[in-house]
Order: structure tokens, then sequence, then C-alpha cells
């Protein structure tokens, strides 16, 4: 019988929708060697917490954090949570012996996420596993260009370029939302999707970000507060309350080769709704990834006859491509909620085999030191700041 690993989620928001569906559904479709249970949920609220566990089924629902991470009968604890509570919540149930998911970015400081990384070190010593979600790296799309890189199919890589646009902001009476807080979210555009453009540029590239020149800028100052409901389905009340986060950043990069890669994060580009981005260009060949059409890459061939050059699509949607081979019949597609349960395969595997999984804390600490640079960068009229790491 396959061991169980009991799974306490804390949160339950969006993303612990997107969690809980990437534990329930990829042991039934992947052969784990861990079989995750939705043991229990933790929440502020008893009611919605209790009516999240009803909906997405988990055992148990509880609203005291200390209390769940303290049980002998959990074994992994997935943070769903704002930024604001990761650090707290991370250290300590890396420090009672869980092994920890955690929601990206992160922290919302570098200094958070050092020591994040420092008790994530100390529970390594001790066989206990800890991973962030930096989950669009298990796109199967996204996978695959990695897979193409790191053959040699581009060449040396050149130039990066790697965007993050959505448009939900778009309208500057909706609501305030905990992610226009830079109390509880750390920054806005910057944080919220660019972090998921810097870990997928390096994903695919091998390469790190070491250096930033950039801007960050914030377009709506106030917005009204939130009334009844949660974000943006929420109604917005009479009063008004301030936005204390940037809301586009662009930013250049130089990779560890050298080569230069643009960055570009905004939740305000009208029309563009989960545009994540990554286009690649090597002396061999060049790819270019895009989420809102997850089940293809394009891929450039440099090295085929003059008369045959081209873009061409690759459907990626074959048992032969990464993660693919246990889902559908071969040519079906995946969609958003896939990347959840490639997540939770490639986590409850590294506690089973007991190695490392990534991407590491120290991998998230080193976004972290992205997106700080960015900040200090755009502080300092856009001066090439290092990353240190
Ligand atoms: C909101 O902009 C958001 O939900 C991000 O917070 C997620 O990380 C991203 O996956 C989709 O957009």
């Amino acid at each position: 019988m396959t061991t169980r690993l009991r799974v306490a989620m804390i949160g339950h928001g969006f993303m612990g929708a997107a969690h809980s569906q990437g534990w329930r559904v990829a042991p039934r479709f992947f052969d784990l060697p861990l079989d995750p249970v939705l043991h229990v949920v933790t929440g502020r609220d008893a009611g919605s917490t209790a009516a999240a566990a009803a909906k997405w089924g988990w055992a148990e629902s509880s609203t005291d954090w200390r209390a769940t991470i303290a049980r002998d009968d959990v074994d992994v604890v997935d943070i769903v949570t704002p930024g604001d509570t990761h650090a707290e919540i991370a250290i300590a149930a890396l420090e009672a012996g869980k092994h920890v998911l955690c929601e990206k970015p992160l922290a919302n400081s570098v200094a958070e996420a050092e020591a994040m990384t420092q008790a994530a070190a100390r529970a390594e010593a001790r066989g206990i596993r800890s991973m962030v979600g930096f989950t669009y790296r298990r796109v199967p799309a996204a996978t695959f260009a990695r897979d193409l890189v790191a053959a040699g199919r581009l060449g040396d890589i050149r130039q990066v370029r790697a965007e993050y646009l959505q448009d939900w902001l778009m309208d500057a009476e909706a609501p305030m939302t905990w992610r226009l807080d830079k109390q509880k979210a750390g920054s806005g555009s910057l944080g919220d999707i660019g972090a998921h453009a810097v870990d997928l540029a390096e994903f695919i590239t091998g390469q790190t970000v070491d250096s930033v020149s950039g801007i960050v800028e914030t377009l709506v100052h106030e917005r009204p507060l939130l009334g009844e409901g949660i974000g943006l389905s929420g109604t917005a009340s009479a009063e008004r309350g301030r936005v204390t986060v940037d809301d586009v950043a662009l930013f250049t990069g130089r990779l560890s080769s050298g080569a230069l890669a643009s960055f570009e994060a905004t939740r305000y580009r009208t029309g563009r709704k989960n545009a994540l981005r990554v286009e690649v260009s090597g002396t061999r060949g060049a790819l270019a990834f895009d989420l809102e059409r997850l089940n293809e890459l394009e891929f450039y061939d440099a090295t085929v006859a003059e008369t045959e050059l081209g873009f061409r699509r690759i459907l990626v949607t074959e048992h032969g491509h990464p993660y693919l081979e246990p889902w559908w019949p071969t040519g079906h597609i995946l969609g958003y909620e896939h990347g959840f349960s490639h997540q939770v395969r490639d986590f409850s595997t590294a506690i089973a085999e007991g190695v490392a999984p990534r991407p590491s804390f120290a991998d998230g600490l080193h976004v972290q030191r992205v997106l700080d640079a960015v900040e200090r960068s755009s502080a300092a009229g856009s001066r090439w700041v290092p990353t240190n790491d």
C-alpha cells in the first residue's frame, strides 16, 4: 500500500482552489510514490474555511495555523496565503518538521526570503523538503522549451525577452484587493507576475539574472475600498484607499552568460489576459512560449536549408512531451490547472526519493533579490544594480 502524504493547506482563496485541485487530481493520473491526502485546510474565518473544505474535499477545517502545524498527523504544509504571512508560517512549519510548499513570490522582502532559505537549509539537513510554487515551469510547453535549450538546439543564447501581461486592473474604479497593498503583497505587478517572468526565463535558459536596470510606476493611485464580497468580484464601497504598489515594471537584465534580457510586467495591458511570454534567441535557433497558447511552442531551427527557414508551431500534446504521458489520448490539450498537478507530482516524488526539489527556497530568494534590485534601480534613476547572489 502506498504511504499517505497528509497535507495541510494554509489559505483557501484563488490559489487554494488551484492547489486543492492539484492535490486531488495528481494521484488519479500519475502513479505517485506517496498518496496525497487533503487532510486539513486552515483560514482566518471559520465559516468560509469550512465552506472551502466542503467544496474542495478537505477532510477538516481549522482557524488556527499554529495548531495545524503542530499536528503529528500532518506531513506537508502548503502555503497559499498573501505574501506577508509566508515567512512566519513557512519557518514555523519547517521547524516543526513539515515539508513545505510555498506560493510565489517566496516572501515580501529579501530579509524574509533569506530567513526562509536558512530555515529550509536547516530542515533539508534533516530530510525535510521545501519548494516554491513557480508553477508555470510545469506547463509542458515551457518544460519542453527548457529541454530544447539544454539539448543545445538554440546554440548560444544571444537575447531573451520575457513579459507577463494582464489587464484586470484597467478599470480605475475596480475595488482595492490585497494585491494592491504593499504591506500584504510586497510589490505590485513586479512581484505578482514579474516574478513568474523572471523564474520562467531563468528556468528555460538555465541562466540567472545577475544585474538589472529598471523602472516601476504606479498608474492609478487611489481606488474604492472593497465593500462586500472578495477580490475582483467584490463590490466597491463609498470609501477610497491608496494603492501602494507598482502597476507597471519594466527592466533590462544582464544574464550570467553576458546576454541581455528584457522584462515587462503589467496588469494594465488592454486585451492581454494572462500573457506570460518568453522568447529566446540563440545562434542555432529560437523559441517563443506564450501561456495564452499553452499547448504550443514556436520553434525556429536556424540550421535547416535557407529555403526551409521559418518558425514552426509545435503542438506540445504528445505522450513524449514532458508530463503528458498519463493524461489524455495523444493530441488532446491541457489547461491552466494541470501545472498544479505536475507540481504535486514533482514535490511528492522528491519527498519520496529524498532529493531536494526545485524551484527551491534558494531559487525563490534569488528571484526576490532580482525584484528588490529592480525597485532599487528604479529609485536610483534606473542605474544598473547587481542582484547580489
Ligand atoms: C494575479 O495577477 C495572478 O493570479 C497571479 O497572482 C498568479 O501568480 C498568476 O498565476 C496569475 O495571475
